[in-house]
C-alpha cells in the first residue's frame, strides 16, 4: 500500500511528537553527575572547598533573599566554565541556571535572583558546576 501525500502529511506531527517524548525520556534517564555536597554555614564570609584537588572559594555579597538581587562570586584557579544552578530539594523550582562570567579579579560571577516558594520553603541547594565537576552547597535565604 502506497502512503498518499495526505497520509504523510498527518503523519508528520506525530513523528515529531515521537520525537520529542524520545528525547525527554532520554533526557530524564541520563545518569546525572555524582554531586558531592558540602557546607557552607555562611556563604556571606564563604567558603573554601576541595573540588578535584583544587580549592574552589565560594562567596555571596547582598542579602540572601528572594526576589532580590545577590552577587556569587566563585574563584576556581583555571576553570573554563563555572555554572551555578538552584533547586529544592523534591519540589520543581523552575529554570534557574546561571552563567557565571569571569570578572577582573579572575573569579566568576553572576547576579541571582531567586524566584518565591509557593510553599514557603526557604531551603535551597545551590549546585555549582565546573568544568563539568558539580558540587551541592544547601542554603536558607534570609527572611529580612
Ligand atoms: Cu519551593
Amino acid at each position: 500500500m502506497a502512503l498518499s501525500t495526505r497520509q504523510v502529511f498527518l503523519a508528520v506531527p506525530w513523528l515529531a511528537i515521537g520525537l520529542v517524548v524520545a528525547s525527554i525520556g532520554w533526557w530524564q534517564t541520563r545518569t546525572p553527575e555524582p554531586a558531592q555536597t558540602a557546607a557552607c554555614p555562611d556563604l556571606h564570609v564563604g567558603c573554601a572547598l576541595q573540588l578535584d584537588g583544587r580549592t574552589v572559594t565560594v562567596r555571596v555579597e547582598g542579602k540572601l533573599q528572594v526576589l532580590k538581587p545577590f552577587q556569587l562570586t566563585v574563584n576556581a584557579p583555571g576553570a573554563r566554565k563555572v555554572q551555578a544552578q538552584f533547586t529544592m530539594a523534591s519540589m520543581d523550582m523552575g529554570f534557574n541556571l546561571y552563567s557565571l562570567r569571569p570578572d577582573a579579579q579572575g573569579g566568576f560571577r553572576a547576579r541571582i535572583v531567586l524566584p518565591v516558594c509557593v510553599s514557603g520553603r526557604r531551603d535551597w541547594v545551590m549546585s555549582l558546576e565546573i568544568d563539568g565537576r558539580r558540587i551541592d552547597l544547601p542554603f536558607v535565604t534570609e527572611l529580612s
